[in-house]
């Protein structure tokens, strides 16, 4: 495979989930001067761009993805100019800032919205409007990513509007050529400031092909007639050709239930529409419905997706955790005893695929899933809204409470755990969601001056990564699996190989020692010098092959 390098493709990135990342006035909440302050950490883990989940204005009925204005800042983060402050630093550090691009809606409060209630305004058509049915019902059955119905009876002008996430979260209409207009403006506006590219928010979704009824499914009900259809095509084609073609920038879209075939539209160069996507099949390989309801693991399962993926596109967006997903090491590794060795062997699946790997805010020290012990202590709209369902279908307290708390994305959202003291160098404060009480052991302090930690082994692999042209650009093959095991190759034909054999079990396991399975060790988690077949819990091994 002949591959151009560009600097998205060579570099990692570290995405902030500003909230939580580091405050500096004491009110709890991280802000954007917080971030400047470890922009030397972001660098010393050797990652080259920042995704910025979203700072703009937003009453933050989503945590910033309901934006009331998308030129301004969240007082909670700071000020426009903290924010040219943030650019100005970051390329002082030769580190690209994307930002988080939430176009599918806006925030209720958007001035669009606010306007767009009068039945006669300019801004009707800015969003979805449509009558009631004869029986007085929502104008389609389908329900929200949130749950509960995807429309929200408006008093004032007498119709529903649709919000396929919170009834605070309009969904703007793209039949409207005004609206994309406006986003292009607004793309303009943050490219210009400093901004090398975006982080597409469910871009998938944005075009509604028709709003007939949703055939009967459990979650998410309607889905078939919005999830990547050709009016995004030709959106985001022109989104490329009149604004991000005139700009160094790269954008990866989130793409939702998408399946492979879309995703090598969206993504594939010739087309020039997204330069990658984030697809969800990998994290859901152990789900039943959605991220709540779980089902066996089996890393034979999860080398089939990882191949499917790895072989099926050019470019791949690698990712293990954002800020919607439950901690990787809670849910592929092992969070007690193999803490840390499994956390490393999941450094070593993201860091040696072929794509540009992203790394969360946490991810690099292992923090585990959140400790709450009741629902009370959540923040999150999606999480309080599936307990509601699980209430109606009758799910036992207990049962409840383990799904609730295994796939919440609280859990990714507790605060980032800086250090040992009170506040965790998160924040003087009291902070806005709870922070882990394992901080004293789990920090980012502890972990920079252990030769041993996760830290260093992260900063390792990407240091490796950075200077190995297979492990960047190398074709990715299957060779072993079964329900603990998974190996794959990466080849550089006619230069070299190398072999990543992981154990993502609790008990110890073996590979045949054959073929591409035999080789010199070049990475390991336990300290071993050369590989035998046999593997202890959670082990990974890099071989070079030849
Ligand atoms: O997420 C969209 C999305 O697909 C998630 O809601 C997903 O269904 C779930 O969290 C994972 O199972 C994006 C943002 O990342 C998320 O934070 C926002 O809440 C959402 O869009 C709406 O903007
Ligand atoms: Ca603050």
């Amino acid at each position: 495979m002949i591959t151009m390098s560009t600097w998205w493709k060579e570099r990692v990135v570290y995405q902030i989930y500003p909230r939580s990342f580091q405050d500096t006035n004491g009110d709890g909440f991280g802000d954007i001067p917080g971030i400047i302050s470890r922009l030397d950490e972001i660098k010393d883990l050797g990652a080259g761009i920042i995704w910025l989940s979203p700072v703009y204005k937003s009453p933050d009925a989503d945590n910033g993805y309901d934006i009331s204005d998308y030129r301004d800042i969240n007082p909670k983060f700071g000020t426009i100019a903290d924010m040219e402050q943030l650019f100005a630093e970051a390329e002082k550090r030769d580190i690209k800032v994307i930002m988080d691009l939430v176009i599918n809606h806006t925030s209720d409060e958007h001035e669009w919205f606010k306007r767009s209630r009068e039945k006669d305004s300019e801004y009707r058509d800015y969003y979805i409007w449509r009558p009631a049915n004869p029986d007085g019902k929502p104008p389609n059955n389908w329900t929200s990513f949130f749950t509960g119905s995807a429309w929200a009876f408006d008093p004032k002008s007498g119709e529903y509007y649709l919000h396929l996430f919170n009834e605070k979260q309009p969904d703007l209409n793209y039949r409207n050529p005004k609206v994309l207009k406006e986003i292009k403006e607004i793309m303009h506006f943050w490219l210009k400031k400093g901004a090398a590219g975006f982080r597409c928010d469910v871009i998938n979704l944005i075009f509604k092909n028709s709003y007939e009824n949703g055939k009967f499914r459990l979650a998410i009900r309607g889905r078939e007639h919005y999830v990547t259809k050709e009016g995004t095509h030709r959106i985001l084609a022109e989104l490329r050709r009149d604004v991000l073609d005139k700009y160094d920038c790269f954008t990866v879209g989130e793409a939702a239930m998408v399946n492979l075939h879309d995703a090598k539209l969206l993504s594939d160069p010739e087309r020039r529409e997204l330069d990658m996507v984030f697809y969800f099949d990998h994290l859901n390989v152990d789900r039943r419905i959605e991220k709540y309801v779980p089902k066996k693991f089996s890393a034979k399962k999860l080398l089939a997706i990882i191949t499917k993926w790895q072989q099926g596109l050019d470019w791949n967006a690698l990712y293990l955790e954002n800020h919607d997903q439950p901690r990787i090491v809670s849910h592929f590794g092992n969070d007690g005893e193999y803490w840390e060795r499994s956390a490393k062997m999941l450094a070593t699946l993201l860091l040696t695929q072929r794509g540009t790997p992203y790394i969360y805010q946490g991810q690099e020290i292992g923090m585990t899933n959140f400790d709450f012990t009741n629902i009370s202590q959540l923040d999150d709209v999606e999480t309080i809204g599936v307990d509601k369902v699980m209430r109606s279908f009758k799910i036992p307290s207990k049962l409840r409470w383990k799904w609730l708390s295994a796939g919440s994305r609280d859990n990714s959202r507790t605060p980032m755990q800086w250090n040992d003291e009170p506040g965790a160098g998160f924040t003087k404060g009291e902070p806005w969601l709870g922070i882990n009480s394992n901080y004293s052991k789990i920090n980012h302090k502890e972990q920079k001056t252990r030769e041993s930690s996760i830290y260093n082994y992260y900063k390792k692999m990407i240091a490796l990564r950075a200077s190995n042209e297979t492990l960047k650009y190398g074709d990715f093959a299957p060779v072993f699996a079964d329900k603990q095991v998974l190996a794959y190759t990466r080849t550089n034909p006619g230069d070299e190989q190398f072999a990543i054999i992981l154990n993502m079990s609790d008990k110890p396991a073996s590979t045949p020692l054959e073929g591409s399975l035999i080789g010199k060790v070049v990475v390991t988690n336990m300290g071993r010098t050369d590989y035998d077949g046999s593997l202890s819990p959670w082990e990974a091994v890099v071989l070079k092959v030849w």
